[in-house]
């Protein structure tokens, strides 16, 4: 069966809690009109949370439960999803992935207000310190289409959005 393409791209903003994801996916979606799909909440809608995991401070995601949630959401396009964590959804449903990353300062601020502490602050900063959602995309995507953002600046936010604005537009002169 031919694969039937997408009419607008599916958009993946990704990266440690705290980077700027969700400041990015709001701005993006006002700007676009595309659909802002923040994952931790559409699993908290449709009960895809499973019991509390302790030691990480936050409940398991049923991740087979969401996808075939998401499934239908995902198929005409312009979706901008939003989650700090990437390599179980299927490669099919993106275009762009955009890894979003913040400084240690900056991010240890941002989390501390959030009132993240003790080992769920640590955690969180080790894992940007350490890449891992810059890895685990660049593993589960294909090379050409993950692009690492900074975000810590104002100014940096604003031609953040710019950025994936003006993909989307470059997207759609080469697919439609
Ligand atoms: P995430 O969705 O990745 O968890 P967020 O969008 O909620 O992150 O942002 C965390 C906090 O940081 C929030 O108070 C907004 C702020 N923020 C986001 N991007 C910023 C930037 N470029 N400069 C300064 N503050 C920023």
């Amino acid at each position: 069966m031919a694969v039937r393409q997408r009419n607008l791209p599916n958009v993946l903003v990704t990266g440690t809690p705290g980077v700027g994801k969700s400041t990015i996916s709001k701005m993006l979606s006002e700007r676009t009109k595309f659909t802002w799909r923040e994952v931790s909440k559409l699993a908290e809608e449709y009960n895809c949370l499973d019991e509390y995991d302790s030691e990480y401070q936050c409940p398991f995601l049923n991740e087979d439960k969401l996808l075939d949630i998401m499934e239908g959401m995902m198929a005409k396009g312009g979706n901008i999803v939003d989650y700090h964590g990437c390599e179980f959804f299927p490669e099919r449903w993106f275009d762009g992935v955009f890894v979003i990353r913040t400084n240690n300062t900056a991010l240890y601020d941002r989390l501390s207000t959030r009132g993240y502490t003790g080992k769920k602050l640590e955690d969180n900063i080790q894992c940007e310190i350490f890449e891992t959602l810059l890895e685990e995309a660049q593993s589960s995507y294909k090379p050409e289409i993950v692009q690492e953002l900074h975000n810590n600046t104002e100014e940096q936010l604003y031609t953040n959005v710019e950025t994936i604005v003006q993909w989307i537009e470059r997207w759609k002169e080469e697919n439609i």
